[in-house]
């Protein structure tokens, strides 16, 4: 009883902030939505469907250069590590590295989704139950998450960022971010991120166009959630999923159309869309290997080493603070 009444203003709070973000984001005269709000308990299941799609080729790669280099990996790492994994998800990826290495401090997976983060504790601790796991709840672009994390002793600190998840930012704000890790990390310590490579444009543009329409739901559900969270009418049928890649900015946009012209109500704010017009909800940049380097280096990182996978689509990067 003290629990579920403690938790209202907790999700009122979240509302709020959801709500401001929204209207923000659809007041301006180009429509966008942050896409960390894709991420809800739907949508992280849809993501997870995205990346075992046949199109989708990035989870696939990234674990392929996983298989053959995880030694070699962990060998770059060292010993007696502590692995925090900001966005962690359900934690699928961290299981073989935090296997492969040697004696490691613990694991601190952190995620804005706590149904997600504590299935992932419950799978972490059956898989590896000598362990030790520190989760923390949070928007991992936040420094209030990163604090709580300086308190736990070790040699060793390693940021794993894999997925490509970098993508998502902007060139700048991803070099804040990045910033902001160094930032958290002391000289010596690690950076193992993975990133999507500049290709071929009908490669990417098939992974984000899913043949079975996975990425369209996805990318819907964000409206959806909204209707639910915050009394919203949207009419998920006037919308149509778009993805294409931008060559000169080196990323896929992922866009939702409007079809028809008419205005929506969220909490109680009108919202008017002329046919046409769209809501950006996703960027994924992709980098080359060069490129990539350079940012760290800008970020305050010094790149060690990176492991392709054999057709070079994907580099999964290690670098120190
Ligand atoms: C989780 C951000 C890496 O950009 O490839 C997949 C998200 N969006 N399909 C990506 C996503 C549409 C994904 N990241």
């Amino acid at each position: 009883m003290k629990a579920a009444l403690s938790s209202v203003p907790e999700n009122q709070h979240q509302n709020s902030e959801f709500l401001r973000d929204v209207l923000k984001g659809l007041g301006g005269k180009r429509k966008t939505l942050p896409c960390k709000y894709l991420y809800d308990e739907l949508g992280s299941r849809l993501f997870e469907e995205i990346c075992v799609a046949k199109d989708y080729y990035l989870t696939r790669t990234e674990a392929e250069i996983f298989s053959s280099s995880l030694s070699e990996i962990a060998r770059e790492i060292g010993p007696g590590a502590l692995l925090v994994e900001p966005g962690a998800g359900n934690c699928e990826k961290v299981e073989p590295l935090l296997a492969a290495l040697e004696s490691p401090r613990g694991y601190c997976p952190i995620d804005i989704s706590p149904e997600i983060l504590q299935g992932a504790e419950l799978r972490i601790k059956k898989g590896l139950p000598d362990l030790q796991v520190w989760s923390e709840v949070g928007d991992f672009t936040q420094s209030m998450v990163w604090d709580k994390l300086t308190y736990i002793p070790s040699r060793k600190r390693v940021v794993f960022f894999p997925g490509s998840t970098i993508g998502n930012f902007e060139p700048l704000e991803a070099e804040r971010l990045l910033e902001s890790f160094a930032s958290n990390l002391s000289s010596g310590d690690g950076l193992l991120i993975g990133t999507d490579l500049v290709k071929d444009s009908v490669v990417l543009e098939r992974a984000y166009n899913d043949s079975d329409h996975v990425t369209e739901k996805f990318n819907l559900n964000i409206l959806h959630r909204i209707n639910c969270e915050l009394e919203a009418n949207f009419d998920l049928s006037l919308f149509a999923h778009r993805s294409f890649y931008h060559s000169l900015r080196h990323r896929v946009e992922m866009h939702l159309v409007c079809l028809k012209s008419h205005s929506v109500s969220i909490a109680g704010t009108r919202v008017d869309f002329l046919e046409g017009e769209t809501i950006h909800t996703e960027n994924s940049h992709k980098y080359s290997v060069d490129g990539f380097n350079r940012l760290l280096s800008r970020s305050g990182f010094e790149p060690v080493c990176r492991w392709l996978d054999s057709a070079e689509t994907y580099a999964m990067h290690y670098a120190q603070a």
